[in-house]
C-alpha cells in the first residue's frame, strides 16, 4: 500500500507513535509518506520508500495567525496525486482529521478517492479537543472519517462520553519494538549517574502542567529522605523553571540531574529503578511503556488508560491523582527490597511484550485494508 501519514513531528507521544508505525510500515513492505511542518523527531532514516514532505505556510502580515490546516490541506492533494497515495492516516484529530476531510472532498472534485483514517491520541479528545470553540469540527471529522482508532479503551469511552459520535471507533493499543529496548540490562554505564548504593529514579514528559510534573519532586523528595536516590528528569516544557525553583527550595538540586530533551531515552531507561507519571490525565502512557519495555517499574497516578499499560502491585504500583504520599509509600515499598524491586522491574518488562509493535502493526493493517475494500464497494 501506499500509505501518507499525518502527524505532529514534535517530541509528543503521538507523534512518536506515528513515526514508528510508519517507519514498521516501510519494513513491512509498504511506501510511507510522512506530510508534517517538520521531520518528524524519531524519523532519522529516510529510504527508498519513507519519504518525508514539509508542509510550508508562508508568513503573511495580514494574517493574525498562519491558516496552517489549509496549507496542509493543499499539500495532502498534491502529495496524494504525485504519489499515488492510496490511504491516508492521521494522527491526532486537530487540525489533521479536518484539514484531511477538505483534502478528500478536493480530490473527489477530481475523480480521486482517498480514504481517511484518524486515530485519536488523548489531548486531542480530553483537553483540547472538547473545548467548545474546537467541538463542533472536532466531532465533524471524527465522524466522517472512514476509519477512526482510539489508543486505549479509556480514550474510546471518553470519546463517546464527550462528543455525538455516530462512527465505530476501533481500540488499538500503543505499541514498542522492543528491540530498541533488549540491552543486557548489565551494560548501562550506570555508574556515570550514580553511586552504586542510590537507586534511580525517572521521569520524561513534556513538562506541561497535565503531566503534574510537581507531583514528581514531591514523591522524589519523600523517596531521598529514606533511602540514597537520584532523579532523571527528561524533557522541556512550560513547567521547567517551576520544578527548578522547586527543587532548589527544597534542597535536592544537586540530587537531581535535568536532561532537556533526548533521542537517548533507552540509555537513560536502561540504568534506572522506577519511573513516575503522575498525570492528571493520561489517554494511554507511551512513556510508562517505554520505561516498562526497559525494566523499569511504575509509580503513576490512575487516571485515563493507564491502568491499561500499568498494573497494579505487578509493574507498578498507581494511586489517585495527586496523591503522593500514596506514590511515595509504594515507591518506598518496591525500593526497600532488592529481591522485590527485580520481581517489579522483571514484570514491567513482561507487562511490556503485550505490547510489542509486531503484534499492534498488523492490527492497523488490516484496518487500511478493510477500510480500502469498503471504499472500493461504495
Ligand atoms: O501528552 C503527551 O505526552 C503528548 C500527547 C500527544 O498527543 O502527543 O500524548 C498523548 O498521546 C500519547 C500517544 O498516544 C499517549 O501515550 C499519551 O497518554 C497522550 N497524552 C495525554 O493523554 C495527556
Amino acid at each position: 500500500m501506499t500509505i501518507g501519514i499525518v502527524c505532529y513531528p514534535t517530541f509528543g507521544g503521538s507523534g512518536v507513535v506515528a513515526t514508528e508505525l510508519g517507519l514498521e510500515l516501510s519494513k513491512r513492505g509498504h511506501e510511507i509518506h510522512f506530510i508534517t511542518y517538520n521531520q518528524p523527531v524519531r524519523l532519522e532514516l529516510v529510504s527508498n520508500n519513507v519519504h518525508y514532505h514539509e508542509v510550508n505556510v508562508p508568513e503573511y502580515p495580514l494574517f493574525h495567525y498562519q491558516p496552517y490546516e489549509l496549507a496542509l490541506s493543499s499539500k495532502l492533494v498534491d502529495m496524494v496525486k504525485l504519489h499515488s497515495i492510496e490511504i491516508l492516516h492521521v494522527h491526532y484529530a486537530i487540525p489533521h482529521a479536518y484539514a484531511a476531510y477538505m483534502a478528500k472532498k478536493m480530490l473527489q472534485e477530481e475523480g480521486i478517492h482517498l480514504p481517511i483514517v484518524t486515530t485519536l491520541h488523548g489531548t486531542d479528545i480530553t483537553l483540547v479537543g472538547s473545548h467548545p470553540f474546537y467541538k463542533p469540527a472536532v466531532t465533524f471529522s471524527i465522524n466522517k472519517s472512514d476509519a477512526v482508532t482510539a489508543v486505549s479503551q479509556s480514550l474510546k469511552d471518553d470519546t463517546l462520553r464527550l462528543f455525538n459520535i455516530t462512527n465505530e471507533i476501533n481500540v488499538v493499543p500503543n505499541f514498542i519494538d522492543l528491540d530498541k529496548y533488549n540491552h543486557n540490562f548489565t551494560d548501562c554505564q550506570r555508574g556515570i549517574m550514580a553511586k552504586d548504593n542510590e537507586k534511580i529514579i525517572t521521569h520524561i514528559s513534556n513538562l506541561r502542567p497535565v503531566k503534574r510534573v510537581q507531583d514528581v519532586i514531591k514523591v522524589f523528595y519523600g523517596i531521598q529522605k529514606e533511602i540514597p536516590a537520584k532523579l532523571m528528569f527528561i524533557g522541556e516544557g512550560p513547567e521547567k523553571e517551576a520544578i527548578e525553583n522547586q527543587c532548589r527550595d527544597l534542597g535536592i538540586l544537586d540530587k537531581v540531574i535535568f536532561f532537556g530533551k533526548s533521542n537517548e531515552i533507552d540509555k537513560i531507561l536502561c540504568f534506572s529503578d522506577l519511573f513516575l507519571l503522575p498525570s492528571q490525565t493520561e489517554s494511554f502512557g507511551l512513556a510508562a511503556l517505554e520505561a516498562m519495555a526497559s525494566k523499569v517499574a511504575v509509580i503513576s497516578s490512575n487516571t485515563g488508560g493507564i491502568p491499561e499499560v500499568n498494573i497494579q502491585g505487578y509493574s507498578g504500583f498507581l494511586s489517585n491523582v495527586g496523591d503522593t504520599d500514596d506514590m511515595i509509600k509504594n515507591a518506598l515499598h518496591i525500593l526497600k527490597d532488592e529481591k522485590r524491586l527485580e520481581d517489579f522491574k522483571a514484570n514491567a518488562r513482561n507487562q511490556a511484550l503485550k505490547f510489542d509493535l509486531h503484534a499492534i502493526v498488523p492490527q492497523y493493517e488490516s484496518i487500511y485494508e478493510d477500510t480500502l475494500s469498503k471504499c472500493l464497494v461504495l
